[in-house]
């Protein structure tokens, strides 16, 4: 197994882990967050830059990059890594959600899915193996299982089908796999505790490196979400990763993080930027809102960057033009305040004090609803 995961502290205020995880490609600090590459690119970034605002791992995606240049050539660049120039850690999910969240149509069957291509509209299909062969070809450290990610408020005949059907393609999966890249498997089961117990005991049967949780964040409330990674914490082994996939506003982080989730990955802070969204350590800023015309403070006094330098009036005046370089600089910001952010989460967690800390950003910034 190419990884290798350790709890160093519980945090004695609230549960929350402190852990490392060694890759070939670096060791982490855990609980940690990854910024999205969906196609071989942190959107806006450099590697240079997004090395600055990242804890050295990030995110690919299988579902883009196999459509488009296709994986042959990304392998032909020694994958993901060398085909963009990224010498940290990479994870790669395995398309089943893209699959699910992109295309209109798709036909699920046991050996796979047939769906339509989300831009051209030609007849694609996908199976578990072809996605862990992909994934191989993309070469990433941390790989993911195909599995199908259903709406959260789906029958319960419909789940149970769902997630028998996960499970078995997991199997598959692990069977298909011929490098020693770590294949992570998916609790699924949505909003239903029982199917989730199944659905993660069943993965544990087959003995994973790491656990994913999918089909969160899909549509159901915070409480609900929250609920349910609170239901899997003691359920799922204490001595491996577990991973909230796409799930990474600073709330839901703060709270999963409680929870005893360690790895967490999402476009929202990446996507929000690129509307003009900031995230900061005194909350969220619009920075296209008038009030910011003549703010001639930097976009966030708490947190110095290179980003610093400039007024908030000036990055405001660069999305009021569609000017690139706003895209830039705000992506930077709020990759650089995560990271920020889960320096700080760490820190708690060592000094047990991790509720004290939820409770003064409550009070500090506009992040949690009140
Ligand atoms: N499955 C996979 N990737 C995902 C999800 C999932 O359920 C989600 C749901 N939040 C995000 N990314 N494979």
């Amino acid at each position: 197994m190419s990884i290798k995961f350790e709890v160093l502290h519980t945090c004695k205020q609230s549960g929350a882990r402190l852990g490392r995880l060694t890759t070939p490609h670096g060791v982490f600090e855990t609980p940690f967050f990854m910024p999205v590459g969906t196609q071989a690119t942190v959107k806006t970034l450099t590697p240079e830059e997004i090395k600055e605002v990242s804890e050295g791992l990030i995110l690919g995606n299988t579902y883009h990059l196999w459509l488009q240049p296709g994986a042959d050539i990304v392998k032909a660049h020694g994958g993901i890594r060398g085909f963009m120039k990224w010498d940290g850690a990479l994870l790669t999910d395995s398309g089943g959600f893209q699959v699910f969240s992109l295309s209109k149509t798709r036909k699920i069957t046991e050996e796979g899915v047939h769906f339509k291509h989300h831009k051209n509209g030609s007849d694609l299909f996908m199976s578990p193996e072809d996605s862990i062969r992909v994934q191989e070809d993309l070469g990433a450290d941390i790989i993911m299982s195909f599995d199908e990610c259903p709406p959260p408020y789906e029958t319960y005949d419909y789940m149970k089908d769902s997630v028998d059907r996960t499970l078995r393609w997991a199997k598959r999966g692990k069977v298909a796999l011929t490098t020693d890249q770590a294949l992570f498997g998916i609790v699924q089961g949505g909003l239903n505790k029982e199917l989730r117990k199944y659905s993660a005991e069943e993965l544990m049967k087959m003995d994973f490196p790491g656990y994913s949780i999918g089909g969160l964040s899909v549509g159901e409330t915070k409480e609900e979400m929250y609920d349910m990674t609170k239901f899997l914490n003691p359920i799922l082994p204490f001595d491996k990763p577990r991973y909230l996939m796409g799930v990474g506003s600073p709330d839901d982080l703060v709270e999963n993080v409680i929870n005893g989730i360690d790895m967490f990955d999402c476009v929202l802070p990446t996507r929000i930027a690129r509307h003009g969204t900031a995230l900061t350590t005194q909350g969220k800023v619009v920075i296209k809102n008038a009030t910011y015309e003549k703010d001639y403070e930097t976009l966030d006094p708490g947190l110095q960057t290179h980003v610093s330098k400039y007024t908030r009036s000036y990055i405001r005046h660069l999305f009021k033009g569609n000017e690139i370089l706003g895209m830039r600089l705000v992506t930077y910001q709020n990759l650089a305040y995560l990271k920020h952010l889960m320096t700080e989460i760490r820190k708690a967690i060592k000094e047990d004090r991790l509720l004290d800390f939820k409770e003064e950003m409550k009070k500090n910034t506009n992040y949690f609803k009140t």
